[in-house]
């Protein structure tokens, strides 16, 4: 406790405001004894690499300790970068989360890949992650070629360690330590069954290779993501979840009222934009009761993200081939923003 916080600094009676802003000065003033030196802190931004599908998400989720990126066994569930903040005393890292790097096919493909070369032109480290329960293949030799001629230093996720069989395993591990030619920085991790030793340890190699910077961002920001965009994505999270393979990636969402109402309830109505009419009627289900699951599933998922009660009023609209509309993808994605 502060020596000068008195009981009337903390609750100022109504006939007392005009005394806060002087106080709070005064506070703000102290010196913690423990802040890090401008030049012992180190910060910067870490870009999480890799073909679609390894964990990349899921291993930001772990490392940040906080659900910043939705994560699902469907390919493209990342489509735009993510910033996961993880704050210690000593350092600030950045972890940005990107879209699976793939051949881009449509005006949504090509955005998504859009969103990696930004992350790579700007990063201080890169994290490049595997699936090392299976051998390399064609996709994670481009991703290699792809970041091989950026100078940032370089750190290898072998991911889904977990899933790793006796059998595959050690020739998996060899032919990606090969591929990467770094062995001292690889690093075997999990996103679902955590090491913890093991994300400590790749996380320590991370921030020891950060240059010295600032907190950038305030100890208590854990993503740059507005609380609406968090909100649409766990809601096309839960559509994820629950949808047939080929509807998915046509599943788009937009937030149409966000408004936290004093009495702390949060009043929240989205659209799930799909491309076809037969999608809208999946989505719905028998007597619209698989919106209900999504709606019901998404609320509890935002109330737990969020603190908040929320009232989610959910609709279902068809805009055919929105993946294709460059200009419909932009804007989508900065209604969100
Ligand atoms: N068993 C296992 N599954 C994982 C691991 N990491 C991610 N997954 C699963 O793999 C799928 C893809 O994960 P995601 O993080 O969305 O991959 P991304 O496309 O690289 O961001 C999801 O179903 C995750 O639950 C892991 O370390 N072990
Ligand atoms: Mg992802």
């Amino acid at each position: 406790m502060w020596p000068m916080t008195s009981k009337e600094h903390d609750a100022p009676h109504e006939s007392e405001r005009d005394d806060l802003p002087s106080d709070i000065e005064t506070q703000a003033d102290v010196d913690t004894p423990d802040a890090p030196t401008p030049d012992t802190h180190r910060s910067g931004y870490v870009a999480v690499v890799g073909k679609p599908n390894v964990g990349k998400s899921t291993l930001v989720n772990a490392l940040v300790g906080r659900k910043v990126a939705i994560t699902s066994p469907k390919p493209q569930t990342t489509r735009r970068r993510i910033l996961g903040i993880l704050t210690r005393p000593d350092a600030q890292a950045l972890f940005v989360d990107t879209p699976g790097i793939h051949v881009p096919k449509q005006a949504l493909n090509q955005y998504m890949m859009r969103e990696v070369e930004l992350a790579l032109s700007d990063c201080d480290a890169i994290l490049f992650v595997v699936d090392v329960s299976r051998p390399p293949d064609e996709d994670d030799r481009r991703v290699i070629e792809r970041i091989r001629p950026v100078a940032a230093p370089k750190f290898m996720a072998l991911n889904k360690a977990d899933l790793m069989d006796a059998a595959d395993g050690p020739d998996n591990v060899k032919q990606f330590l090969d591929l990467f030619g770094d062995e001292n920085n690889a690093i075997f991790t999990s996103g679902v069954k955590i090491r913890q030793e093991n994300l400590e340890e790749l996380l320590a190699k991370i921030i020891a290779a950060l240059p010295p910077g600032p907190q950038y961002f305030p100890p208590d920001q854990y993503t740059d993501q507005p609380e609406r965009a968090l909100a649409a994505e766990l809601i096309r999270e839960q559509a994820l979840r629950f949808l047939e393979q080929e509807v998915p990636h046509a599943v788009a969402v937009s937030i149409n009222e966000y408004t936290l109402r004093p009495n702390k309830t949060l009043y929240l109505a989205a659209t799930i934009y799909v491309e076809r009419e037969s999608h809208k009627g999946i989505l719905i289900g028998k007597s619209g009761q698989m919106l209900k699951r999504i709606g019901s599933e998404s609320r509890r998922e935002i109330e737990r993200e969020l603190g908040h009660k929320v009232f989610l009023e959910l609709w279902v609209k068809v805009r055919e081939h929105w993946r294709r509309d460059e200009r419909y993808v932009e804007r989508l994605v900065a209604a969100l923003e």
